[in-house]
């Protein structure tokens, strides 16, 4: 099984809001489903915010933090997900990709995996599907606030409460990491709008290989779940759990057939150290 992140760079033009790339799309969509084709392999896909998520996240300043965000900001976060995974699911489907949606609402509770919805992705994998899921604004319970009623002004009543809804913005980074500590894939991708990883911004070197001490250059993603920082993290984390992780353009969907068959590889690599 192949795991791979198509990033909300390449699906999205992130300098401008809402802004879809069908045509990047396309290219990954084409190539999934001649890995599940010809390569005989099964894929899960999991697909960012770019400039969908991202942008109301800022705008109602909703972080990976869980809190007792705006509750329209949750609802605007989570609408404008679905329109962009509806948007992708389409594509696939013309692709010949056979999307299976897969919100992260499924087999996530909480902040833990529900393990049994995650093997079931992994079957729905193998019979001819690609399940196609995405970072997301997520609910993880609710807390007991003290509530001010009939009390002078900033004097707080002790015997009244309410209830508050606490939910937190996941990551598809981090859905890579959990996924492939259950599923533990043949490899992962992350699929983004650059060759891979370099040794500083201008310098134009790739680093081949790297590891959870490499340092990233990239600034001002615009992200609020932390841009490439974050992706090396959970490439990390990844390649400790033991699988080999692939940083590839997704805007050169061959890069990606390079990783999977490991004959002309170009991006960076994190090795598996199980
Ligand atoms: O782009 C975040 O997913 P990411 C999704 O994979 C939202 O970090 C809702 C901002």
């Amino acid at each position: 099984m192949i795991l791979i992140k198509l990033g909300g760079s390449v699906i999205t033009d992130k300098s401008t809001p809402l802004k879809f790339q069908p045509e990047a799309v396309s290219g990954l969509a084409r190539t999934i489903s001649e890995i599940m084709r010809e390569a005989d392999e099964s894929v899960i896909a999991v697909h960012g915010g770019g400039s969908f998520g991202h942008h109301y996240s800022v705008i109602y300043d909703m972080h990976t933090k869980p809190d007792t965000y705006d509750p329209e900001g949750v609802a605007t976060v989570k609408n404008s997900m679905v329109d962009l995974n509806h948007r992708i699911l389409e594509i696939f489907l013309e692709a010949g990709a056979n999307p299976y949606c897969f919100p992260p609402s499924i087999f996530i509770h909480g902040h833990d995996p529900v393990r049994d919805r995650i093997s079931e992705m992994a079957q729905i994998a193998r019979l001819g599907m690609c399940p196609v899921t995405f970072g997301d604004a997520v609910w993880c319970g609710s807390k007991t606030a003290p509530a001010i009623h009939e009390c002078p002004p900033g004097v707080v009543n002790p015997n009244e409460s309410i209830q508050q809804g606490l939910s937190y913005i996941l990551s598809g980074d981090r859905i890579m990491t959990i996924l492939a500590e259950i599923l533990r894939p043949k490899i992962a991708i992350f699929a983004t709008n650059v060759d891979g990883l370099y040794t500083s911004p201008d310098s134009g070197d790739l680093i081949a290989e790297a590891d959870g001490g490499t340092t990233t250059t990239s600034t001002g993603s615009g992200d609020v779940t932390g841009g490439m920082g974050r992706k090396v993290q959970e490439a990390a984390k990844i390649s400790a759990s033991g699988t080999d992780v692939f940083f590839v353009n997704g805007n050169k969907p061959e890069r990606i057939i390079g990783a999977v068959t490991q004959n002309t590889f170009k991006g960076t690599i994190f090795r598996s150290r199980p």
